[in-house]
């Protein structure tokens, strides 16, 4: 929470100012751009385009010591982009797309961009054979 108030002295955290912070922790040859847009998406529940110290103290809040079914809205959240309530293969491989930019040129064995969409379209045709999700707790 100290942090927050450090890097956003207005009170206030812009996407750009919360992908600078947030890839401070991942090494240089990660790329964290697009799975911080997706936080912050998520965190930004009012649409605002910023981050008040009370988006982020609620969402710390939520994720430290929320129930279980808060804790899964808010990983849900994550991938609903759109936030129509369902999850759409695009959104889905937008989130698997994101995880393996955080995770760098250094997966091994190394994939490229078309056997990671394979493999998120394999995981959404096997696990999600409906191509869509309605959340469970609305
Ligand atoms: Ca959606």
């Amino acid at each position: 929470m100290l942090g927050f108030k450090a890097e956003c002295p207005s009170g206030v955290a812009r996407e750009d100012t919360f992908r600078q912070v947030y890839a401070q922790f991942f090494p240089p040859e990660a790329n964290p751009k697009p799975f911080a847009r997706l936080l912050f998406h998520a965190i930004d529940t009012s649409q605002a385009g910023h981050i008040t110290f009370e988006d982020f103290a609620l969402t710390m809040s939520t994720l430290c010591r929320g129930e279980t079914s808060e804790k899964l809205r808010w990983a849900f959240s994550i991938y609903d982009q759109d936030r129509d309530g369902r999850i759409s293969k695009l959104e889905f491989l937008n989130v698997v797309l994101a995880v393996y930019a955080l995770l760098g040129p250094r997966v091994d064995p190394p994939v490229d961009d078309w056997s990671i969409v394979d493999k998120a379209e394999h995981a959404f045709r096997v696990r999600i054979p409906d191509f869509h999700i309605s959340f469970l707790f609305r």
